[in-house]
């Protein structure tokens, strides 16, 4: 019989910008899941982990409820909830893990092209449309802006033509929506992406071994995203050199070739990507043979 107190639950989102993104995170750490018939859950067949499919918005709350143990959702919908949550009373509804490097995107003021405001220090007395009135009223409120602020839950870009606002205050990524609707970007309020929340409860001692080992998993997962490992052949005097040219890598294993007395075969894993440039520089300093490989996985 499963016991469900010991079975740790994440909420993800469920069919989204970010659904995709979250699952290939989670399958990278070594989950295989089923989806039960309601589709709302997905059963962790290898892990003590059941995943639950929700709205983004929904999300936060789950976390803070202790519904789920972890979350994952965009710092915009986590930031949001979390004033929401404190003008009701509630402090520290989560905590915030760790950022996850995908889902990034701005929060930014947009003026009409036409329009007479085109700055924030216009902002004083205008209306601004947004899907986010907390974090929007909590920047205005530190700035001593007073400008009425219209909740849109969707289309926000339509507001001015509609004639609801003078500005809006809303989620950007390439800048086509905002320059579609004749709406010049302005000063960004919030940088976003991704971010892996835990419940503010202390996790019981029952679930502590995966939530642990899960956490390490991901951390690993982000660690060798950029991570490579090199190989290379190079006169051992120019060892030195390459390890200037290789920002972020562990000391290099250093081997004999067989058949030479100055050369040496280098293998060093290396934190961040490497470029033709780098390539280029060893090459210059005596490196031949350079083999640049992806890591796939690693523990520290
Ligand atoms: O149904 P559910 O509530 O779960 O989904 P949703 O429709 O609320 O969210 P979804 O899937 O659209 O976005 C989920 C999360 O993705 C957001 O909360 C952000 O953290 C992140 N994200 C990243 C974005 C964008 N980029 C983004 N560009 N969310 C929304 N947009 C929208 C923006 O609101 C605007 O309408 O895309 C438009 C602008 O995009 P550009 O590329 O034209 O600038
Ligand atoms: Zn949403």
């Amino acid at each position: 019989m499963i016991d469900k107190r010991t079975r740790i639950k994440i909420a993800i989102q469920k069919s989204g910008r970010l659904t995709d993104r979250s699952l290939d995170l989670l399958e990278r750490c070594g989950l295989k899941y089923t989806r039960g018939r309601d589709q709302l859950i997905g059963f962790g067949e290898n892990m003590l982990v059941d995943l639950l499919f929700v709205r983004d918005d929904d999300i936060p709350g789950l976390v803070r409820d202790d519904v789920c143990d972890l979350g994952i959702a965009g710092l915009n919908i986590i930031e949001e909830k979390r004033l929401e949550f404190q003008s009701q009373g509630s402090t520290d509804p989560y905590t915030e893990v760790c950022p996850l490097d995908y889902g990034h995107c701005r929060l930014a003021f947009g003026y009409p092209e036409e329009g007479a405001i085109q700055a924030i220090g216009d902002l004083e007395g205008s209306t601004i449309a947004t899907s986010y009135p907390f974090i929007l009223r909590d920047f205005l409120s530190q700035r001593n802006v007073s400008a009425q602020v219209v909740e849109f839950s969707g289309a926000v870009e339509i507001a001015p033509s509609l004639g609801r606002a003078d500005v809006i205050c809303d989620l950007v990524s390439t800048g086509t929506t905002m320059a579609a609707n004749k709406i010049r970007e302005g000063e960004t309020i919030l940088e976003s992406q991704c971010i892996l929340l835990k419940t503010p409860v202390a996790i019981s001692p029952e679930k502590t071994e995966w939530v642990d080992r899960l956490l390490q998993r991901i951390g690993g997962v982000m660690q060798v995203r950029e991570s490579k490992y090199i190989m290379m052949h190079a006169p051992k005097v120019a060892l030195p050199d390459i390890t200037a040219l290789l920002p972020g890598a562990e000391s290099p294993t250093v081997l004999p070739l067989e058949g030479f007395r100055d050369k040496v075969a280098i293998h060093v894993v290396c934190r961040e990507n490497i470029f033709w440039e780098t390539l280029e520089a060893l090459k210059e300093v005596g490196a031949s043979s350079i083999l640049v490989l992806p890591v796939e996985k690693m523990l520290a």
